[in-house]
């Protein structure tokens, strides 16, 4: 259990983060945990699972690919602990399999849409967006990226050290830059935390104002999406949630003194609407945003867990 609840943890401070990285982190540690309960008897065992999956999915609420990547992780039918055990770690190899496969499939399907010469703005710190653009400029295409800082966590540090390395040529700006800077772009390409029944993307705060500016000046707008980041609980009428993170990490508690009429609010992600997005590119293709009840309906089942 210790190991669980350090991954737990560590997802919870974002020490482990992105959307991609916490549904294998937490597919990983339920494996593991599941291999050490292999004394109990299968009632006890399942009760245990269960207790441990919710410590997983209560670490951070709005990205999907953890609720999701911990149900498919932890089903299983045996009555028999041993299989059981045996079950889950099937279960946890393919999951993390499957979610390593889709970063390279994604690049090469995202890399089509990338032409000669484009510019190219992201936000924030996506594996699946960084490995379409990396992909496109491994064909030898010639681009570059306006990458933004993502306050208050500022993942946009993690981004442009990585295309930096990739040997990407890589302009950072501030949030509020991406107004003015859009028309110097070609395409906009950003991740997905999770991604609802109508299309509607769910990702880094700031990420419907590059949608907003990007409609307005014409230009496209790309998702970037395994299809485990698609909500089936959102079939349920759910509305994603949307992290409220601490105060703290906009601002130094002690700059707040003598302010007793301010307070802080960290929305951690925002809302963009299907209409401003042109293709969501996952591992089996790039579909328009109304294809997602067909993407739930196909990869991740209707058969919901209610819990
Ligand atoms: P990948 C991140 O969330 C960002 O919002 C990013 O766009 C999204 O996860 C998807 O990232 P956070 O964990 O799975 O930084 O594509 O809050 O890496």
């Amino acid at each position: 259990m210790d190991d669980l609840l350090s991954t737990a943890e560590k997802i919870r401070s974002m020490e482990i983060r992105g959307a991609g990285r916490i549904a294998v982190a937490a597919s990983a540690a339920l494996r593991d945990y599941a291999r050490t309960l292999a004394s109990l008897d299968i009632e006890e065992f399942s009760i245990k699972i269960e207790e441990a999956a919710k410590t997983l999915v209560d670490t951070r609420p709005t990205a999907v690919s953890l609720p999701n990547a911990v149900m498919l992780t932890k089903k299983h039918t045996s009555l028999n602990v041993g299989e059981a055990i045996d079950e889950i770690i099937g279960n946890s190899d393919t999951f993390i399999k499957n979610a390593t496969e889709a970063l390279g499939k994604i690049g090469r399907i995202g890399a089509e849409r990338i032409r000669d010469g484009d510019v190219i703005m992201t936000h924030c710190n996506s594996h699946a967006a960084l490995s379409i653009i990396k992909t496109a400029f491994d064909q030898g295409k010639d681009i570059s990226v306006i990458a933004t800082e993502s306050r208050p966590r500022r993942q946009g540090f993690i981004t442009i050290r990585e295309l930096s390395e990739h040997g990407i040529p890589t302009t950072l700006i501030v949030d509020s830059a991406v107004r003015l800077t859009m028309k110097e772009v070609d395409l906009v390409v950003v991740g997905a935390d999770s991604i609802s029944v109508n299309g509607a993307l769910i990702n880094k705060i700031g990420t419907s104002q590059l949608a907003l500016a990007a409609q307005e000046a014409r230009k496209n707008v790309i998702v970037a999406a395994e299809t485990y980041k698609f909500s089936p609980r959102t079939l349920l009428g759910e509305m994603v949630e949307i992290e409220d993170r601490s105060a703290d990490e906009v601002i130094d508690p002690q700059l707040l003194k003598g302010m007793p009429n301010v307070k802080v609010k960290n929305p951690g992600f925002d809302v963009t609407p299907a209409e401003y997005i042109d293709l969501i590119i996952t591992e089996v293709g790039a579909f328009p945003p109304a294809m997602a009840f067909a993407i739930i309906r196909d990869y991740l089942g209707i058969e919901l867990d209610h819990h």
